[in-house]
C-alpha cells in the first residue's frame, strides 16, 4: 500500500492541473489509499493562491466523512485552503464553511451580506448595493470570495468567472443572462426556487446577483481591478 501512495502521489505531482482533477476524481476515488495520498497531496500543495485540484482534494476529504480526514482537515487546514484576508477585518469562515459543504445557496446570500459589509454601514442596512459603492471595494476582499468561490466549485463559480463569460460576450447581457441560466426566452429565472444550487448548474451561475435594479451594479463588479491585477 505505501508503494501505492507513492506511486499515485508522484503522478499526482507531476501532472497539469486539468489531468491532476481528472486522477483525483477517477483514481484516487476508486483507490483504498486513496483518501491517503489525498492528505499527503495536500500537504505538500502551495496554497497561495491554491489550485482547483487542491480544492478537489480538500472536498473529497471532507465529504468523505470519516473520522481520520476530519482530524486531519482539522489538524492541518481548521480554516480551509484558501487564506481568509481581508482588508477591512472583515471575516470568512462561515463562507468558507458552507462553500466546503457546498451549501450554495447559503454561501450565496453570505455572499451578498460580505458584500454589503465592504460597502459599509449604509450598504449594510440598506441590504443592497451602488455601483459607487462597489467601485470602492478592496481588491483583496473580492480576491477572497471569488477565490473561495471557485475552490470549491472545481472553478465554475465566481465572478471571475462570470467576468470571462461576460467578456467573451463582448459585453451583451441579453447574450450574458441565458449563458449562466438567469434568463430562458423571455423569462427570468425566479429566486430562489428556479436557480440551481449544486455543481450541475450552468458554468458562472452563481453567485447571483440581483438585476432589480439594473445591471449598473453588477457590470461595476465585474469591472473591478480585482480581475486583473494577480492575486497574491
Ligand atoms: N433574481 O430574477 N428579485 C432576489 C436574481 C431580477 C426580484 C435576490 C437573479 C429580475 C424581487 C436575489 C435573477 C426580477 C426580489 C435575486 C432574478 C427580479 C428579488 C435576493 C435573474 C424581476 C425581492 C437578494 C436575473 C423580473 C427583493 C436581494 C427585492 C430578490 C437574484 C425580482 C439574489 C440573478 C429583473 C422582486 N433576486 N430580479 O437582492 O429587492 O434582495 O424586492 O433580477
Amino acid at each position: 500500500t505505501s508503494s501505492q501512495i507513492v506511486e499515485l502521489l508522484s503522478q499526482l505531482r507531476g501532472s497539469a492541473e486539468k489531468k491532476q482533477l481528472q486522477i483525483i476524481s477517477e483514481q484516487v476515488n476508486t483507490s483504498p489509499v486513496g483518501l491517503e495520498v489525498l492528505m499527503e497531496f495536500l500537504k505538500e500543495e502551495p496554497l497561495s493562491p491554491p489550485s482547483l485540484s487542491a480544492g478537489l482534494a480538500y472536498q473529497t476529504l471532507y465529504q468523505a466523512n470519516i473520522p481520520t480526514t476530519q482530524e486531519f482537515l482539522q489538524t492541518h487546514f481548521p480554516a480551509g485552503i484558501v487564506p481568509l484576508r481581508s482588508e477591512m477585518g472583515i471575516d470568512y469562515a462561515e463562507l468558507q464553511q458552507k462553500l466546503a459543504q457546498q451549501d450554495f445557496l447559503v454561501a450565496d446570500t453570505l455572499t451578498l451580506e460580505k458584500l454589503c459589509q465592504l460597502g459599509g454601514s449604509t450598504a449594510l442596512g440598506r441590504k443592497w448595493l451602488y455601483f459607487s459603492e462597489v467601485e470602492k471595494f478592496p481588491i483583496t476582499d473580492l480576491q477572497t470570495i471569488n477565490t473561495l468561490w471557485l475552490v470549491h466549485s472545481l472553478g465554475k463559480f465566481g465572478f471571475s468567472v462570470q467576468r470571462e463569460i461576460w467578456l467573451s460576450l463582448g459585453k451583451n447581457w441579453d447574450k450574458f443572462w441565458p449563458k449562466i441560466g438567469w434568463k430562458t426566452g423571455s423569462n427570468w429565472t425566479r429566486y430562489p426556487n428556479e436557480f440551481i444550487w449544486d455543481l450541475s448548474a450552468p458554468k458562472g451561475h452563481l453567485p447571483l446577483s440581483n438585476q432589480l435594479r439594473g445591471v449598473r451594479v453588477f457590470s461595476s463588479l465585474l469591472s473591478h481591478p480585482a480581475w486583473s491585477v494577480k492575486a497574491e
